[in-house]
């Protein structure tokens, strides 16, 4: 179904036909885009609260600025829908984060406007300052704006580009929108801190000042500037340089405004292409804006709500006949509060995925010992290595994607030290709708690589709780990867049973083939096995459970037996698992034909995850034709 723009928005198919609007317009402009969003997203899907929240914002600088020309760069990019849809996207907007259609972030091989591409958080800043940087060398006059939430200003990257901003003579455009929110509540000082300036009333007066005397100056040419900067300097620098973080770091800061005010936004951001140098412009928004459940109920919610009826607000729940296996992540969430009740050493870590991660439970049940840090994975596991320091048992939980950040702290700060921090790397495999940025594809290929690191994925609900109980008592590091989604055992809350370090396990015998998988995606290759059984096929299935240590004697066990290898992981082919059960082969001197499954080494885009495994030959009918073409007893039927 497609969803009807309203009377001016189906007029607008460039930033240029918006500019054809006058200002008066902008107001309906905004209701109907804010229409458009809840329309699409709550029969398609996707992220909602921060596109709501960023309306007024979007329709403001695509009216100021010269965009595609302009450069405007969104951090993270989930809010960035109000932007694809007035740059060209709109009649593509329902595809969007379904299978061969748009993007849920922007990207710059889908469109012009899309100056970076994004999903992973904090980079803004950094690459604005970089466009800057080389269109000054250049001698080109454009401006660059990078808009940032106040959750992705938690992120060290952000601080240090804003370092290199205050000292870099650009004239970079920051635009800090600040709802209070990172997926769930913001945390830290530096919340604390934009709260108390955004209510202070002595700190807005003074800036009102300071504001009128840019507004009034700032139209008149350089010699106002150089007034404006002795008026600035004199005021600002009493008053504001002590008591204002970007102002120390040598930004002029302006603001705090009403995002949700376009044509104020509008006069701002003309005003503010006039004043030279890096600077900072704090809007203070509402995640969720104009859609009532979302800006009054639950905002971590409505945050990326699933489907829902846009007239009641009831976000749909599928309601199954039969119980259902319970999702990988609250598997974790229930089992490390269940552990924790046992073993006082234990302490849980987040950077900013409190619901994500389900670490909520412990952080509800157990305040004083898990940890939302923010934004901040390099943050999440030097902490956690300097709590393992201290004989406590850090489970330290970071999306696959997101340890890339971490990587270094993982190898220098833990791994090198050889201290007891467990990893759980949650959305590891394929991520599904989210896209390239955020498949968890590497984590086996980068860990797998690091001294004293286990390197552990279960096939199940049963093995995710033993393997959190095994590495209890192991004495370094530890990681445990498991998919985004449900697993496969309804009743899943088994007694704890020790998995020896580096034990894989035979899941069924068989002939001539062995399929030898590591974590969920073993639960396919049972699929195939079934399949294959009716045609009289017989291979056998190993689930390894441990990429490092490998299961030496299982591998002895397999080639001893097996001519015909194949292996399956929902991660990158190249140095994963089946590159280290080859590896193996070689060292052992076994000889034999192996295929294997994986994730090829190409940018795979955004499907739900079953299209993406489909895709890359690797779901239940792609190990059973990998069988298939292996198999002498196929061939011959
Ligand atoms: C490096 C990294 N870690 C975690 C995330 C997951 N994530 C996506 S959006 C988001 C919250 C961002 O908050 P903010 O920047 O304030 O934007 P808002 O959603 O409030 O508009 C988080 C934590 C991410 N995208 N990148």
């Amino acid at each position: 179904m497609l969803i009807e723009p309203g009377e001016l928005l189906a007029q607008i198919n460039s930033p240029a036909d918006l500019k054809k609007f006058p200002k008066e317009k902008l107001v309906q402009i905004c209701d109907e885009l804010r229409n458009f969003i809840v329309d699409n997203v709550s029969i398609y899907g996707g992220h909602f609260g921060a596109s709501l929240g960023v309306v007024e914002l979007t329709v403001a600088l695509h009216y100021v600025l010269n965009t595609p020309q302009d450069q405007l760069v969104w951090d993270v990019g989930h809010q960035a829908y109000g932007h694809k849809i007035l740059t060209g996207r709109r009649d593509q907007f329902h595809t969007n984060r379904i299978f061969g259609g748009i993007s849920g972030f922007p990207k710059r091989k889908e469109s012009v406007y899309d100056t970076f591409g994004v999903g992973h958080s904090s980079t803004s800043i950094s690459a604005a300052l970089g466009m800057a940087i080389a269109s000054k060398y250049k001698g080109s006059g454009i401006q660059h704006v990078a808009v940032i939430g106040d959750g992705s200003m938690t992120g060290g990257m952000a601080f240090e580009a804003m370092n290199h901003a205050g000292v870099s003579d650009s004239n970079i455009l920051i635009i800090l929108n600040d709802n209070c929110m990172a997926i769930d509540p913001n945390v830290g000082a530096l919340k604390d801190y934009l709260t108390d300036i955004t209510t202070s009333h002595t700190y807005n007066k003074v800036k009102d000042e300071v504001w009128k005397l840019l507004g009034k100056f700032s139209k008149f040419g350089s010699s106002a500037q150089e007034v404006i900067s002795k008026v600035e300097g004199a005021i600002k620098s009493a008053v504001l340089k002590q008591s204002n973080l970007f102002e120390s770091l040598n930004l002029r800061y302006f603001g705090p405004v009403d995002g949700h005010d376009v044509n104020h936004l509008v006069e701002i951001l003309n005003d503010l292409k006039d004043i030279p140098g890096p600077k900072i412009l704090h809007c203070v928004t509402v995640k969720g804006k104009g859609y009532e459940p979302a800006e009054n109920g639950n905002q971590t919610t409505w945050h990326a709500p699933g489907l829902f009826d846009k007239v009641t607000g009831e976000i749909y729940k599928k309601s199954p006949a039969k119980p259902q296996a319970p999702k990988y992540q609250d598997v974790f969430g229930h089992t490390i509060v269940e552990l924790a009740e046992q073993d006082e050493r234990i302490m849980g870590v987040t950077p900013a995925m409190p619901s994500g991660s389900s670490l909520n439970i412990m952080m509800k049940a157990m305040p004083d010992r898990a940890f939302d840090v923010g934004i901040a994975e390099q943050h999440a596991v030097t902490f956690s290595a300097g709590l393992a320091t201290q004989g406590l048992k850090p489970f330290c939980n970071i999306y696959s994607t997101f340890m890339q950040r971490a990587y270094d702290q993982v190898i220098h700060d833990v791994c090198l030290q050889n201290l007891p921090v467990v990893f759980c790397l949650d959305r590891a495999g394929f991520a599904g709708a989210d896209g390239p940025t955020h498949h968890g594809a590497y984590d086996l290929a980068y860990f797998r690589c690091i001294p004293n690191l286990v390197v552990a994925a279960p096939m199940n609900e049963e093995e995710l709780r033993n393997m959190m109980f095994s590495s209890l008592s192991h004495e370094g590091p530890y990681s445990i990867r498991y998919p985004r989604g449900n697993g496969v055992m309804p009743e899943w809350r088994m007694p704890f049973q020790q998995i020896p370090l580096g034990q894989g396990r035979i899941v069924k015998e068989g002939e001539e083939v062995a399929i030898l998988t590591i974590g969920h995606i073993g639960n396919y290759a049972v699929e195939a096995c079934e399949s294959l059984a009716a045609e009289g096929l017989n291979p056998a299935h190993y689930d390894m459970r441990f990429v490092k240590p490998l299961d030496e004697n299982l591998l002895h066990e397999v080639f001893g037996k097996f001519k015909k290898v194949i292996t399956v992981e929902d991660g990158c082919l190249m140095g994963g698992f089946g590159s280290a059960v080859l590896e193996w082969m070689m060292d052992h001197e076994y000889q034999a034909q192996v295929k294997r499954l994986g994730i090829p080494d190409e940018v795979v885009e955004h499907g739900e995850q079953i299209e993406l495994h489909r895709a890359c030959g690797f779901d239940p009918d792609g190990i059973a034709d990998a069988v298939r073409s292996m198999s002498e007893v196929a061939k011959s039927i």
